[in-house]
């Protein structure tokens, strides 16, 4: 496919809600869009990046330029055939694996258009439906948590995971798993807790909590396997697991028993795909994180959470639990079983509501093939 033009955007988009975890608070996103022209047809991606570099190294900004400077011109002078080419051509980029993923997923895209098959078909995927979970910040109080939930539960959602930290933990899930004995419950530290905290997170496992998110470090394996140790409830990856390599690593050391994928964190489809292969090969369910993204993401999200292996319910819900007025037509909706379903259409089976992507946009740079010139 030759590739006409990139177009990358900044969206400004309110949460319906501030979102609240350990590492701090979310109330608008910037929301990077990559809109890619090729032979007709238009592939999106969406940067899952944060405001901040709270999460991980990148930032809207660090994607913006990556994007700009390295990425963007090597995509618009390459000729791809199949998004699984685009790690090779960003080969030469350490890290960056939003940045890369932004990209990467919208050649994807429009391979999928160029066959007219939907995302998933593409992926692989093999489920009509996809379960769904939510996940809950950190709220200024345990009664706005307990209604919160309530209303979760009422709307169907399969499992609800409570963002949580020092202060925010046991007295909180005492709470509620004295007013929903029976719901599916996990917790998400996103690296909050240290070695010393070790006698305390064995107090966790009182809950019966299906799992526990990234309780230590970021970037850490060995401490994880030394923790899971001692506990009988299984601890699942988030931040650690960047590619293939980190999820045999961490399934070989047993720092897991659960690994949560993210498409911008692992650097697109082909490596999400790869991790996802791996875990199921050694018996390691999967399921989809989120990064608060805006329906073209979300609609990614869905594609690969149809992959086999995405047994255990995703962070993919509602469109409107994030925003007023989502990008995307139709909107995410989840049925009242907690489940979303896998559109046959080519593509991502929404489209883009380019009216209302122009109204939100901040900034728009629009990125070429590097012509040689003469001298
Ligand atoms: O760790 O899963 C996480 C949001 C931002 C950064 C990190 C995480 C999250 C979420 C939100 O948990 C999931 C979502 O609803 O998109
Ligand atoms: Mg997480």
């Amino acid at each position: 496919m030759k590739i006409d033009a990139i177009y990358l955007r900044e969206l400004n988009l309110p949460l319906v809600k501030p979102f609240q975890t350990s590492f701090g608070v979310t109330r608008d996103r910037r929301v990077v869009l990559a809109e890619v022209h090729s032979e007709g047809l238009v592939g999106w991606g969406e940067c899952t990046a944060g405001e901040h570099p709270h999460f991980s190294e990148e930032s809207v900004d660090s994607c913006w330029q990556v994007i700009v400077d390295e990425l963007g011109p090597m995509l618009a002078s390459a000729e791809p055939e199949h998004g699984g080419q685009i790690p090779r051509l960003f080969g030469v980029v350490r890290g960056n694996r939003m940045a890369k993923a932004t990209l990467e997923n919208a050649i994807w895209d429009i391979e999928a258009q160029r066959k007219g098959i939907s995302l998933s078909r593409l992926l692989g995927g093999t489920r009509e439906v996809i379960p769904c979970g939510v996940s809950i910040g950190i709220q200024p109080g345990i009664d706005e948590l307990l209604e919160t939930i309530e209303r979760e539960v009422a709307a169907g959602y399969q499992r609800i995971k409570l963002k949580c930290k020092p202060g925010w933990d046991l007295n909180v899930f005492d709470r509620v798993r004295n007013r929903f004995p029976a719901i599916t419950l996990s917790c998400d530290a996103n690296s909050a807790y240290r070695m010393k905290d070790f006698d305390h997170l064995v107090q966790f496992e009182a809950f019966d909590l299906l799992m526990i998110e990234q309780p230590l470090w970021h970037d850490d394996f060995y401490f994880h396997s030394l923790l899971q140790k001692r506990l009988s409830t299984a601890i699942c990856l988030d931040e650690s697991i960047r590619n293939r390599r980190d999820a045999l690593a961490a399934i070989e050391m047993e720092s897991c028993r659960i690994i949560n994928i993210k498409l911008g964190r692992v650097g697109g489809f082909s490596e999400a795909i790869a991790v996802h292969n791996a875990a199921y090969e050694r018996g390691i369910p999967v399921w989809c994180g989120g990064m608060l993204e805006s329906g073209i993401g979300r609609s990614h999200n869905i594609a690969l959470s149809s992959l086999a292996n995405f047994s255990l319910p995703g962070d993919v819900s509602a469109s409107k639990r994030y925003w007023t007025e989502d990008i995307i037509d139709p909107e995410v909706t989840v049925s009242s079983q907690g489940e979303i379903l896998i559109a046959d259409t080519p593509g991502r089976g929404f489209s883009v509501r380019t009216d209302r992507v122009q109204q939100l946009t901040v900034r728009k740079e629009c990125i070429r093939a590097r012509v040689a010139v003469a001298v």
